[in-house]
C-alpha cells in the first residue's frame, strides 16, 4: 500500500465523523448518523422536564412540560400577593388543567363527584387543599391560577416556576409556591 492511499481512503470517513459531531450538536442530522458509533446524544432531543403532574382519582393522569402547559388558554389575574403588592399574574386556570385530566365539571360535579378534592403539592412538601367547586366556572367567577409569570417576568426561583394564585383570598396560605403536583383525592 502506497503512502497517501490510506489517508485518501479514510478522508470520507473523517469528514463523516466531523459532520456527524456537528450534526449531533445541532440535532438536525439525517437518521443515518444515529448509527455512527460513539455519536454524542443530540442536544435538544432529550425529553423535556415535567413541570407539573396531575395524579390520583383522575381518568387521565398527566405529566405536563412547560411547553404543554403553554398550550392551555392563557389567563391573567390581578391580585395582591403576600408582600401586599398588587401584581399581574399570568398562567393557566387550574380548572382547565384538571378538566384535561378528565375531572367532572359543571353539572357532573354532584353526587359522588362532589366528594373529590384537589391537593396542590410543592417541592418543599407543603400542601394545600381546594374543593373542586372552588375552581369550576359553573360555580364561581373567581379564577384560581397556576401562574408562571408575575408583572411580565417569569416567577422567581423562590416562588416558581409555578405558583398558585388565589385572588381575593384574605390570607395567603393557599398561594402554594414551587408547585410540582396536583393530586385528586376522594373524601
Ligand atoms: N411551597 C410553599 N408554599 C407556600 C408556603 C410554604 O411554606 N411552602 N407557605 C404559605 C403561606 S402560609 C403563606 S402566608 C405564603 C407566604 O408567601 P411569601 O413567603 O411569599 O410571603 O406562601 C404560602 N405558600
Ligand atoms: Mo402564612
Amino acid at each position: 500500500m502506497k503512502r497517501g492511499s490510506i489517508s485518501r481512503r479514510y478522508r470520507p470517513a473523517l469528514a463523516a465523523i466531523v459532520v456527524g459531531v456537528v450534526g449531533g450538536l445541532t440535532g438536525d442530522g439525517p437518521e443515518s448518523w444515529a448509527q455512527a458509533p460513539g455519536k454524542p446524544a443530540a442536544v435538544g432531543t432529550q425529553a423535556a422536564p415535567v413541570a407539573v403532574k396531575v395524579e390520583g382519582e383522575v381518568s387521565t393522569p398527566l405529566r405536563l412540560t412547560a411547553a404543554e402547559l403553554n398550550q392551555f388558554p392563557r389567563q391573567t389575574v390581578i391580585a395582591r400577593a403576600h408582600d401586599e403588592k398588587e401584581s399581574r399574574f399570568e398562567g393557566v386556570a387550574l380548572f382547565d388543567v384538571l378538566k384535561k385530566a378528565g375531572l367532572p365539571t359543571g353539572n357532573e360535579l354532584r353526587g359522588k363527584a362532589v366528594a373529590l378534592y384537589l391537593v396542590v403539592e410543592a417541592a418543599d412538601g407543603y400542601r394545600a387543599v381546594f374543593a373542586l367547586p372552588e375552581l369550576d366556572p359553573a360555580f364561581t367567577d373567581r379564577v384560581i391560577l397556576l401562574a408562571d409569570r408575575r408583572d411580565g417576568k417569569a416567577l422567581s426561583s423562590r416562588d416558581g416556576p409555578l405558583q398558585i394564585v388565589v385572588p381575593g383570598e384574605k390570607r395567603h396560605s393557599r398561594w402554594v409556591r414551587q408547585v410540582i403536583a396536583l393530586r385528586i383525592g376522594r373524601a
